[in-house]
């Protein structure tokens, strides 16, 4: 193509288009500082990280543009070649050479993701149960990565080994059954090694309190809705009331079943507080769309169902100060999210979650409110009794 004819041509004018794309892009675009969606990381504003969509189609277009250019001169200078009866470009070697360039490239991604991003991964598992689940987080990620190394270099090696040779002839393998039963066989035997091993794991996670019939220390209810968790701890007695859906209402925003005398003293708390190395159950409900209690750093994570009551046993090892000793972060707070994209503003359902020693916990315990206050006593027509029975003084009127 003459230097006439691509001035004239449409590639010409989807450049301009594309400048004043860039131009309007860019007159256009905000300060970062003042952008709303900008975050503040220690007091530094960072810019956003979408960027418009014009920023990226104008990307695209460069890149086709210049990798378009990059192939015409490549074409002049490989015509030119011929022209004077030199030997022209050697495709094979090209995509060979190109195949271990990608090769090196994307094993130094690989690694450059393990030592930069794998720094990111979550501190030591602070429950039990935890360090079986990192054990086989572990195992999984070894043997998948030995295999991703060792096929990615095979592969891009055997490219560039047995690239287009006009001196060699290729091998005509149609069929060969040994190959066929190694690649079957192996890839199954591993993976049922993996699957097993996770399945009894998570028997034994979910299982096993169950099983040797021991009692969680303690009872916790947390009542996902749009968009908040809600915590209910048991009061004195150490047993939570009952509760129905259909008794949901303003002040009874859980639907506690008053008639339960156990549901008296139930106490409502705005962070999860645990008693380190004590057994927890965790009983999971939703009121709205399906939700799901995350703690990362415990390694628990079970969908809260709507109609579907479920639970999660398990038993924190290490406490909050503890953890911000291990970590060097002396802000370090244990959260609970919610890990489904329940609506729009999902982000907000977390709540800190603080492991202390027993004696705080009961200390903390004794602080929180019940969820019978007066006003809830009012609507639904409590009457004192008299202090005849001292444990349970309220009764229904009716
Ligand atoms: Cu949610």
């Amino acid at each position: 193509m003459g230097l006439k004819s691509l001035i004239s041509s449409k590639k010409m004018l989807s450049l301009l288009a594309a400048v004043v794309l860039f131009g309007t892009n860019a007159v256009m675009a905000q300060d970062p500082t003042q952008d709303a969606g900008a975050t503040t990381l220690n007091g530094v504003a960072k810019p956003s990280v979408w960027l418009g969509p014009g920023y990226y189609v104008l990307l695209f277009v460069i890149v086709c543009f210049v990798v378009g250019i990059i192939g015409k001169i490549l074409r002049v200078y490989d015509l030119t070649q011929q022209i004077q009866n030199k030997k022209p470009i050697n495709w094979h070697n090209v995509m060979g050479v190109c195949c271990i360039i990608f090769l090196v490239a994307g094993l130094y991604g690989a690694y450059w993701e393990f030592t930069v991003q794998g720094a990111m991964i979550l501190p030591d598992a602070a429950s039990e149960h935890g360090v079986k689940i990192d054990e086989m987080f572990w195992t999984t990620t070894v043997l998948t990565m030995i295999v991703f190394f060792v096929t990615q270099i095979l592969l891009f090696g055997f490219l560039f080994r047995y690239r287009y040779n006009a001196n060699r002839r290729g091998h005509f393998l149609p069929h060969n059954n040994t190959i066929e039963k190694v690649w079957t066989i192996a890839p199954a035997v591993v993976l049922t090694i993996l699957v097993i091993f996770g399945f009894f794991t998570w028997q034994q996670i979910t299982n096993t309190v169950d099983a040797k019939g021991e009692q969680a220390s303690i009872n916790v209810d947390i009542t996902g809705h749009q968009f908040a968790w809600e915590l209910r701890y048991p009061g004195s007695d150490g047993r939570l009331g009952a509760t129905n859906y259909k008794l949901v209402s303003g002040t009874n925003k859980l639907g506690i079943n008053y008639k339960d005398k156990f549901s008296y003293d139930d106490l409502q708390a705005d962070t999860m507080y645990l008693p380190v190395r004590k057994s927890v159950k965790l009983n999971i409900h939703a009121q709205d769309v399906i939700h799901s209690v995350y703690m990362p750093h415990f390694r628990v994570q079970l969908n809260a169902v709507p109609g579907l009551p479920t639970f999660f046993k398990f038993k924190p090892t290490i406490t909050t100060a503890e953890m911000q000793r291990k970590t060097g972060d002396p802000t370090f707070e244990y959260l609970v999210y919610c890990n489904k994209i329940c609506g729009g503003a999902h982000y907000n359902m977390k709540k800190v979650v603080r492991v202390v020693e027993e004696s705080e916990y009961q200390a903390w315990l004794a602080q929180q409110k019940p969820y019978l206050t007066d006003q809830v006593k009012k609507d639904l027509k409590f009457a004192e009794v008299k202090p005849a029975a001292q444990q349970n003084r309220l009764a229904l009127n009716n």
